[in-house]
């Protein structure tokens, strides 16, 4: 039985195939399509390991064949935990060749964030690296925890730390301790791929605003398309070196155009661990690569080191290849914008984008202004947008409202969610973004603000009710209330405001998080103890109240 998820109407997937969009090829394409002639070319390189197409299939075959062994179901779900690496992108093919759908939870997501997404989805497979401190201290007992949320028989695999030598880091289930046998050169037989384009390929995970963390299925038709758009429009080719620096797993590094849109021009993946200028300089010089992306934040520190008057013309130097800094997840102020092409020397596009589906961009064709002051546009002509009004009428031209979308790369509804769904979505299947945006004459769209209860940290999303009902659990806290409060660097970090019937410090809160696994960027900046919480005239907390009223000197 295939994955259960929500279609698009007949009539309309209809019209996107034939409109061309869905070319009813599964994602694992975009490797096949370089085999035949650029078999050779490097597509990853990872800590001076390098891999060429050629060996990213051979490594997936082999992986795909130890997986088949175990018998796990065709249309099965795995969990998937590892840091930006070469296997992060060789296990992704080797689970798409077996039919077999990855979540790919982002690195710095932690215990509490990998047993909600387990307990949702059963997975059958669960993929985690030695690397993340969840097993480097304590592996036998977070690996229980999570075998308790797998379907039988209970498939853990581990992978190893990375090798000096170029060859993958050892691969071998959690109960097993040799490590399977890989070689570039060892030909295995190929997998008989069973998918379909139809199906869901993979997960991607909702930034979320209401409490549990929500899986998008996303097709293989559907983000093929979006890979496909997005390389053509930033214009990839078999000379792209990207350098990927955010979280792998990341929508907006995974496929606008990300690493599989590079792959789908042939060119070449760097992965970082992570985008500090000192780990990234070096590697963009070392590899010559042309093309990265960042959310503001890294683009501050990118800038402040270029900036420094010691050796702030040296690092500039190391940056002589790179052409196109793409910059999104977060609003990027103008000022800032400007500067990545009069300090950086870079062209800029901007990316507004959501693992839900529509990703708008400005383009190299575009005037400075849309450039450094839009969020771009929609990237495909077939992509519906209505801007409106709390009544739910559309605004004019210009005004600002609340970003509805509906089109070929848009899903329809979360995994498994019918209450989530009736909200997040109108009779007409147009998803609520909860993004606030205004349109320019010229189609571009405005980034103003979100009518969701979410705080954007540099890019990362935090679901306020998500930690809010965490904290509830705390005998001594009796209401609490997460918002966003601005920040130079981050653009917003998080604030509890709590109140409790009985003292408690505020590095008991954080500890409280902590020993519940919550990743470390939902652990709030700020605590703020209070008497009450304002309520709106229908006694729901207000947040609006409570962002105006900080007094930020006493919140730390
Ligand atoms: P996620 O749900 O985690 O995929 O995050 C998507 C959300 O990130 C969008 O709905 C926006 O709220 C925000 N976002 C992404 N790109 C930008 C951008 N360039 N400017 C402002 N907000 C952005
Ligand atoms: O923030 C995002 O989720 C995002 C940003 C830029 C995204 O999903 C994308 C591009 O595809």
């Amino acid at each position: 039985m295939s994955i259960p998820f929500t279609q698009w109407p007949n009539d309309i997937a209809q019209h996107y195939i034939d409109s061309g969009y869905w070319i009813n090829k599964p994602l694992t394409h975009i490797i096949q399509k370089q085999l035949s002639n650029n078999a050779n070319k490097i597509a990853l390189i990872c800590n001076n390991r390098t891999f060429t197409y050629q060996d990213i299939d051979v490594l997936s075959n082999q992986l795909a064949a130890q997986l088949l062994m175990r018998n796990i179901d065709n249309d099965a779900i795995a969990l998937v935990h590892l840091p930006n690496s070469a296997e992060f992108y060789i296990v992704f093919f080797t689970l798409l060749k077996c039919g077999i759908a990855p979540i790919n939870a982002l690195f710095n997501h932690s215990s509490y964030e990998l047993l909600s997404f387990s307990q949702q989805v059963k997975p059958s497979l669960v993929i985690l690296s030695s690397q993340h401190p969840l097993l480097a201290n304590d592996d036998t007992q977070f690996i229980n925890k999570i075998k308790s949320n797998c379907k039988q028989p209970q498939n853990i695999l581990i992978v190893g730390d990375t090798p000096h030598k170029n060859t993958l880091a050892p691969i071998y289930w959690a109960n097993e301790n040799s490590a399977f046998i890989f070689g570039k050169h060892n030909q295995c037989k190929k997998v008989q791929e069973e998918t379909t384009a139809d199906k869901v390929a993979f997960f991607q995970l909702s930034g979320g605003s209401t409490g549990t963390p929500k899986l998008i299925p996303r097709t293989h038709n559907d983000y093929y398309y979006s890979v496909k758009q997005s390389a053509e429009i930033c214009q990839l080719s078999n000379n792209t070196i990207y350098l990927c620096a955010l979280p792998a797993p990341h929508n907006f590094t995974l496929s606008s155009p990300g690493a599989l849109g590079v792959f789908y021009a042939g060119g070449t993946v760097v992965t970082a661990a992570d985008p500090s200028p000192t780990i990234c300089f070096p590697l963009i010089y070392q590899h010559n690569v042309t093309f990265t992306a960042l959310v503001p934040p890294a683009l501050h520190l990118w800038l402040n080191s270029i900036a420094d008057r010691h050796n702030g013309h040296n690092q500039r130097q190391q940056l002589y290849t790179l052409k196109t800094i793409q910059v999104g997840g977060a609003k990027l102020s103008s000022a800032m914008a400007e500067k990545v092409n009069s300090e950086l020397d870079c062209t800029l596009q901007q990316v507004f984008g959501m693992a839900e589906g529509l990703v708008n961009y400005t383009h190299y064709t575009d005037d400075i202004w849309h450039i450094n002051n839009t969020q771009g546009k929609p990237m495909s002509p077939s992509d519906e947008i209505k801007i409106v009004d709390e009544s739910g009428a559309p605004v004019a031209m210009g005004e600002t409202g609340a970003l509805w979308t509906r089109g070929p790369y848009t899903f329809r509804g979360y995994y498994n969610s019918p209450i989530a769904n009736q909200r997040a979505f109108d009779k007409d299947g147009f998803y609520c973004t909860g993004d606030l945006v205004k349109q320019t004459p010229s189609g571009h769209l405005i980034v103003m603000g979100r009518n969701k209860d979410q705080i954007n940290r540099g890019g990362e999303k935090i679901d306020a009710q998500e930690i809010e009902e965490l904290l509830l659990h705390m005998p001594e806290i009796i209401d609490v209330a997460l918002v966003a409060i601005p920040d130079d660097i981050m653009g917003e970090c998080s604030c509890a405001f709590v109140v409790c019937d009985s003292l408690i410090k505020k590095k008991d809160i954080r500890r409280f998080l902590r020993e519940h696994g919550v990743a470390s960027f939902k652990i709030p900046d700020h605590i703020t103890m209070v008497d009450t919480l304002p309520k709106t005239a229908v006694g729901k907390i207000d947040k609006r109240c409570l962002r105006n009223s900080l007094i930020t000197e006493s919140t730390c």
